[in-house]
């Protein structure tokens, strides 16, 4: 097993972004179940972001959604952020919540709506040159229902063109992360529907065009962590979208639904080199019934746990029964580390860095759900699932 010093000093290296939109209201198309205390402001988001930095020690991003986050002074929304600790992360881009965008955003027939939606894009960009945001989150809802509907391959021209456009907008340190998703809200063809299309368009742009992977886009079965692992080799992978699902895309806690999946997963990304590259390990969840932010610490402590797991394994016993063509000794090794109970040696590294062992208790205790509750009124919602 690899000493657990090693295993702490790299787990302090590792950084959870956690997701604005998680704090807010959300639901489903048949009902937002509103929650006490949520916020009203993009700045409230940052407060109880704040609070989850501050319980966990490894969530000191926070991700923006835009327009849900539209604020009229985006330098002074990272010095909100600033003042509490945290940073700005990812910018999300967001082409799927008007009217015009019924047939699609940047693959859209007309060029006029494609034009729109471009325009929107720099404008995500604009706002990361004035936050100091490095990456843009690209996520396309683009796609037909009906056989014929409209031109696959020129779809396909148009999703290029408007990639380079941004591209070309970025600056030295600034990415472009592509998200792909199966299907939905397009029912027939997506436009970018899986990792093959979205790494097929970064390559041509180049470099700073990198694969997000969201663990809830994928059909039943699909090997995610084949996925993981051919990005790293191919140096594609931006980061994670994590989120866990039962059935499609239903966004619940990571590590929730399948904690082995996760760690799975999180060992390719550590033989890979992700821990050294520059892989983005961000949340997209919502909570819809159980209490935010709570939920968020949780999820941000299962993504520890299943790091600290794939960091125990045994590389070298790992190797050796795969060179000798030892299947069962070779299995064994990877599953002694995921059975390994990792919650010790995750407790003793938070005390080492001042923190309470238990995330989760030292909310309950904090006081700042009554807080919030009895401070604000009228929580403002996520921005979907209305
Ligand atoms: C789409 O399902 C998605 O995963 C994209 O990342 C969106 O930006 C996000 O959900 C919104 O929650
Ligand atoms: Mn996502
Ligand atoms: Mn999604």
């Amino acid at each position: 097993m690899t000493p657990s010093s090693a295993v702490k000093a790299a787990l302090s290296s590792q950084v959870v972004e956690t997701p604005s939109w998680a704090y807010g209201n959300s639901g489903t198309r048949f009902k937002v179940f509103a929650q006490a205390g949520v916020p009203r402001t993009p700045q409230e988001k940052l407060d109880d972001a704040a609070r989850v930095h501050h319980h966990t020690g490894v969530a000191p991003t926070v991700a923006l959604h835009i327009p849900w986050d539209r604020v009229d002074d985006y330098a002074a929304l990272a010095e909100h952020a600033r003042e509490r600790g945290l940073r700005l992360g990812a910018i999300n881009a967001n082409v799927f919540q008007e009217d015009d965008y019924k047939l699609g955003s940047v693959t859209h027939p007309d060029a006029a709506v494609r034009r729109k939606a471009l325009a929107h894009l720099m404008e995500c960009v604009d706002i990361m040159d004035a936050t100091g945001s490095r990456d843009l989150k690209l996520w396309f809802s683009d796609g037909t229902n009906y056989p014929g509907q409209d031109d696959i391959r020129a779809r396909q021209d148009r999703l290029a063109e408007a990639l380079t456009a941004v591209y070309e907008r970025l600056g030295e340190e600034q990415r472009m992360l592509l998200e792909y998703k199966l299907f939905e809200p397009a029912f027939y063809m997506t436009d970018v529907p899986d990792w093959g299309t979205a790494y097929a368009h970064c390559l041509k742009l180049g470099p700073k065009a990198q694969v997000v992977v969201d663990t809830g886009h994928h059909a039943p079965g699909t090997n995610i962590e084949f996925i993981v692992a051919t990005l790293l080799r191919e140096g594609r992978l931006g980061g994670f979208d994590f989120n866990s699902r039962f059935y499609a895309d239903d966004d619940l806690m990571v590590g929730a639904a399948d904690p082995f999946q996760l760690f799975r997963i999180m060992y390719e990304v550590v033989r890979g080199g992700g821990f050294t590259s520059e892989v983005a390990f961000m949340l997209d969840q919502c909570h819809n019934i159980e209490p935010k932010i709570p939920a968020i610490i949780r999820s941000v402590m299962n993504v520890q746990e299943a790091t600290a797991k794939a960091l125990l394994v045994d590389a070298d016993a790992l190797a050796a029964a795969q060179r000798a063509g030892d299947v069962l000794g070779a299995n064994e090794v990877l599953m002694d580390a995921y059975h390994t109970d990792v919650r010790p040696l995750l407790a003793e590294w938070r005390q080492e860095r001042g923190l309470d062992p238990d995330p989760v208790a030292a909310y309950r205790r904090s006081g700042w759900a009554e807080r919030i509750v009895a401070e604000r009124q009228g929580g403002q919602q996520a921005g979907w699932g209305a």
